[in-house]
């Protein structure tokens, strides 16, 4: 089976424990290659050379920064058909959204960021002819960037492209579970001469390597994506640190259909949102919520929509949903369906693991799954499945559907569905959330800030906030 190797300064290598983990296959349930069960010696190492590379790397130009982060965009576009097959392999996602989304955003990532750090400004603050202030943005040092499995190359890319292009150095650490296309990156930095030790990518456990790289001494500053309890972690273990931290955590996000909405690109968002990726980005809306007078109408509709939806070989350019990560979160997302009927809600679709024939009997797969009749506040509208399950809420008046789409914990994206633009307006700045779509979802500009409030998460990252995030300002007072 083939093994993956740790990037440190610029040489792939074995973890120092020679220990590996499976990494499985989730259309079949099979594992196919071995994964680094690194440890703190492991990430020590990384760290080392990370610092060793940030006293080079720190005093390169911007152009030069920009140049190469195009550079790995080109070799990353020259590989696309095998980093989209090893992302799909690697996560259980369809070929076909892997191609379409995943690959690509990850050299946009990387030639968005090379673009705008040759376009950043500072600010100056004048006082009044007495002196002059300016803001000197300078980088940190080396980077610590955690990244999950939900999107595995798209999300590492969104922040080793910012910390690399404001100067820092990185240790990455993609999710143990979809590692795959982090090494495939690794392995084409070393085909490019990616200068050594700038970027280093350590694989393993979070739970036994998160702590050594988190509170390292020489780690100042921390991006994390993933789940709110180890964004809870992180915050507590790094707090006595005083690190720069950025948390991208869970959503449990409301779609809100008014009834004047255009319907049935309502019902097609909705179910986009709803079951894209198996419901496994953070952005899923999974509270839809229906005013009363076209809730029967929508939800037929919507029902209609999950039924037709194809599950399966996530190869097939036909399939609409492939595997979900991994058996553990498969069982996850079926007690959760179970605890949703427990708790009085009404199944109208899918609801059970869909199995597959031949090869592919033992992959994770669940069908889309609507509910209904679950109290806005029950756990199940409340906690982040991840995965395809939907509830539909209905509601009557516009501050009944704000109170329930606030009540959450979250609050990290929204849609909301009407054609009285000034409703959507008046809807949208009442909502608590980070990002708010109106009349559509996930259409995202790199330069908006991005990130969600309350458990959602801390910071904003997108555009000039990631530049920012990543520098320390640095003010100049100049007396006239
Ligand atoms: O994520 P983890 P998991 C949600 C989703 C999912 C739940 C748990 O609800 O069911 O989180 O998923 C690393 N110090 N999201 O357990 O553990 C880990 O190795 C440092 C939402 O897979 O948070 C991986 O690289 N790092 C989310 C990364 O953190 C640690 C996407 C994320 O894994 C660590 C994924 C530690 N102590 C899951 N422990 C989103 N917001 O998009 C783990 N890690």
């Amino acid at each position: 089976m083939e093994k993956i190797l740790n990037y440190i300064n610029g040489e792939l290598i074995e973890p120092s424990s020679k220990i590996y983990i499976e990494n499985i296959d989730p259309s079949c349930g099979k594992a196919y290659s071995l994964v680094p069960d690194s440890c703190a010696d492991d990430v020590n190492e990384a760290v080392k050379s990370a610092k060793v590379a940030y006293s080079f790397w720190s005093k390169t130009t911007k152009q030069e920064r920009s140049d190469i982060l195009n550079k790995l965009a080109d070799a990353i576009e020259e590989n696309f058909d095998m980093l989209v097959a090893a992302e799909s392999r690697d996560n259980g996602k369809p070929l076909s959204l892997a191609a379409k989304v995943d690959i690509p955003r990850a050299s946009a990532n990387l030639r968005f960021f090379a673009g705008a750090i040759l376009h950043d400004s500072s600010d100056v603050h004048e006082m009044d002819g007495e002196a002059i202030n300016y803001t000197l943005r300078v980088p940190i040092g080396v980077a610590a960037c955690i990244s999950p499995w939900n999107l595995p190359l798209y999300l590492l890319t969104w922040k080793i492209a910012p910390a690399l292009a404001t100067g820092n150095t990185v240790v990455a650490k993609p999710s143990e579970i979809t590692p795959m296309t982090a090494y495939l990156l690794s392995k084409i930095c070393k085909e490019i001469n990616f200068p050594k030790g700038v970027l280093n990518i350590i694989h393993g456990r979070g739970e036994k390597l998160g702590d050594a790289l988190t509170t390292h001494q020489d780690v100042p500053i921390v991006s994390f994506t993933g789940g709110s309890d180890t964004g809870k972690h992180i915050s507590k273990v790094t707090a006595p640190y005083f690190k720069k931290l950025s948390l991208e955590l869970g959503g449990k996000n409301p779609n809100i259909i008014f009834d004047d909405c255009d319907f049935d690109k309502a019902v097609s968002t909705a179910s986009r949102a709803a079951f894209t990726n198996q419901g496994q980005i953070c952005l899923c809306g999974s509270r839809v919520f229906v005013q009363n007078k076209i809730y029967e109408k929508f939800k037929s509709a919507l029902v209609d929509k999950a039924k037709k939806l194809i599950v399966g070989d996530p190869k097939n350019s036909k399939s609409h949903l492939g595997a979900v990560v991994s058996e553990e979160h498969m069982n996850k997302i079926l007690l959760k369906i179970n605890e949703a009927k427990k708790l009085g809600g009404i199944l109208l679709c899918g609801g059970e693991r869909l199995i597959l024939e031949g090869e592919l009997k033992n992959g994770y797969y669940i069908k889309p799954t609507v509910f209904e009749n679950l109290p806005y506040d029950c756990s199940i509208n409340n906690e982040e499945i991840f995965g395809p399950v939907v509830t539909l809420i209905p509601f009557e008046s516009e501050d009944d559907v704000i109170m329930m789409a606030n009540s959450s914990e979250f609050g990290l994206s929204a849609s909301i569905f009407t054609k009285d633009i000034s409703r959507g307006h008046r809807v949208a700045a009442k909502i608590d959330s980070g990002v708010i779509w109106i009349n559509t979802w996930l259409l995202r500009d790199l330069r908006i800030p991005f990130g969600g409030m309350k458990n959602s998460g801390v910071g904003r990252e997108g555009g000039f906030n990631s530049l920012k995030f990543f520098t320390e300002p640095k003010n100049i007072c100049v007396k006239i």
